[in-house]
């Protein structure tokens, strides 16, 4: 019998993630993360899912694609790409010219329209893969390993939000200082068997930074290390650093900002440079793969535009001979095995993909997906192989309706004004 994959219905659910006090260059995360699920829901009753960035931009671009998605075949993934230019994504929308107060990169019309594409195209392919009793990873061609790996990844954080603030509370506690990363490594290790770190840096001054890595190196010997500044240092600072740890660093994520400035420092060490700042569209990766400016690109499916557009990337980076791995803003179960089937498919991914996962002890998903050895195990199930819950999802959604608007943008100098009223966001180079 031959299935009707016409879209029927396409849901759209904006929800609110319970985020612990994780410190970064901007500040500090809000007690709530904005997320968006979309459900794709076909004619002949299969619904498929897909997540992607929350905050209200995304949320604007995503309504009037569902509209446009409804009554096409969820196959037509390359029509939902050409119906999109349609849409327009005028300058307003994306205001500044880096995203989410730096942190992902260049921001562009077309950065966020792939951003939100990439949770519709997910969304089919799942329901190709469980219309059709494949694997997502099946209709991308085909696993390469069983199962995928990713590192832990480690903050400097707060034992709670501030006083007063409504949150949920968490169980890792504070970690501020070597002593305190080291030991957070530790309960990683002992919850998820991750063997590789990343320190999200950029907090204290580039010394104390240096020490935490130093003490993880004494903690974990031999074990992959890496540090990511998300860009808050100068060149000058960014080789100091790649000096004092070179032979402790797998390598140094974004230590300065902007193609140039990386490509300084690239050509000043042997230290491997790794971004998910520099090089986050396809319109960057020329000058930065001529200059050399990275070594390994972390590639974020949402901003790149789905599942198919990472295996593109990845056959670049490989024509180029720069490495590949995954980066990771909070997400949930469904961005997770996403970014699982497609890494299964990818055969030059040669370090560990990042996650925020575990920093998130709410998900929408009716059984949460685990690491074992610091790996997650590829699903063979049909499409995602993930189950939507659907009072947790109600719930979450809850959240988001009820809050007077405060918590729909990710702010985290907004969120770290509420401990220091006088914190503004420091100009870069911060160091
Ligand atoms: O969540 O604080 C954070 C991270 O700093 C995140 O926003 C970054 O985009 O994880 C990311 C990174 O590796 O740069
Ligand atoms: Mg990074």
């Amino acid at each position: 019998m031959t299935r009707d994959l016409t879209v029927a219905e396409v849901r759209l659910t904006p929800i609110l993630v319970a985020d612990p006090p994780l410190l970064n260059t901007q500040g500090v995360h809000q007690p709530y993360t904005p997320r968006l699920i979309v459900e794709v829901v076909t004619a002949d009753g299969t619904t498929g899912l897909g997540e992607t960035y929350g905050d209200t931009e995304y949320l604007d671009l995503a309504r009037p694609l569902a509209e446009h998605l409804t009554g096409r075949r969820v196959t037509d993934v390359n029509e939902l790409f050409a119906l999109d230019l349609d849409l327009a994504v005028d300058a307003s929308r994306t205001g500044a010219a880096v995203d989410a107060g730096g942190l992902r990169g260049v921001r562009s019309a077309d950065k966020l329209r792939l951003s939100v594409l990439s949770a519709f195209e997910v969304a089919c392919l799942d329901a190709q893969g469980r219309a059709s009793g494949l694997p997502v990873h099946a209709l991308l061609g085909g696993r390469v390993r069983d199962s995928v790996e990713y590192s832990a990844y480690l903050f400097y954080k707060w034992a709670g939000h501030p006083e007063g603030v409504a949150a949920e509370p968490d169980d890792w506690g504070a970690a501020l200082d070597p002593a305190g990363v080291v030991a957070q490594a530790r309960r990683f290790t002992e919850r998820h068997g991750f063997t590789s770190f990343k320190l999200k840096g950029g907090v204290f001054p580039p010394e104390e930074e240096i020490a935490a890595v130093r003490a993880l190196a004494e903690a974990f010997p031999g074990r992959p290390l890496r540090l990511d500044p998300n860009g808050a240092w100068s060149v000058q600072t960014a080789l100091k650093v790649a000096g004092e740890l070179g032979d402790v660093l797998e390598y140094l994520e974004d230590p300065t900002l902007g193609t140039p400035a990386m490509a300084e420092v690239s050509a000043a060490t042997d230290v491997p440079l790794a971004t998910n700042m520099c090089v986050t569209t396809f319109g960057e990766i020329r000058e930065a793969f001529t200059r050399d400016a990275v070594q390994v690109v972390l590639c974020d499916h949402h901003y790149w535009g789905g599942l198919r557009n990472t295996g593109h990337l990845a056959a670049i980076c490989a024509a180029f001979g720069v490495g590949l791995s995954m980066h990771s803003n909070t997400h949930l179960g469904i961005s997770l095995a996403a970014m699982t089937q497609v890494a299964a498919t990818v055969p030059n991914l040669h370090h560990a993909c990042d996650s925020h996962y575990p920093w998130q002890a709410e998900d929408v998903l009716t059984e949460r997906i685990a690491f074992t050895g610091g790996r997650v195990a590829v699903s063979d199930a049909p499409g995602l192989g993930v189950e939507l819950d659907r009072d947790e999802l109600a719930r979450l959604h809850r959240r988001w309706a009820e809050d007077d608007g405060t918590l729909r943008d990710r702010d985290d100098a907004a969120a770290m004004r509420v401990a220091d009223p006088g914190w503004r966001t420091p100009a870069m180079p911060r160091w």
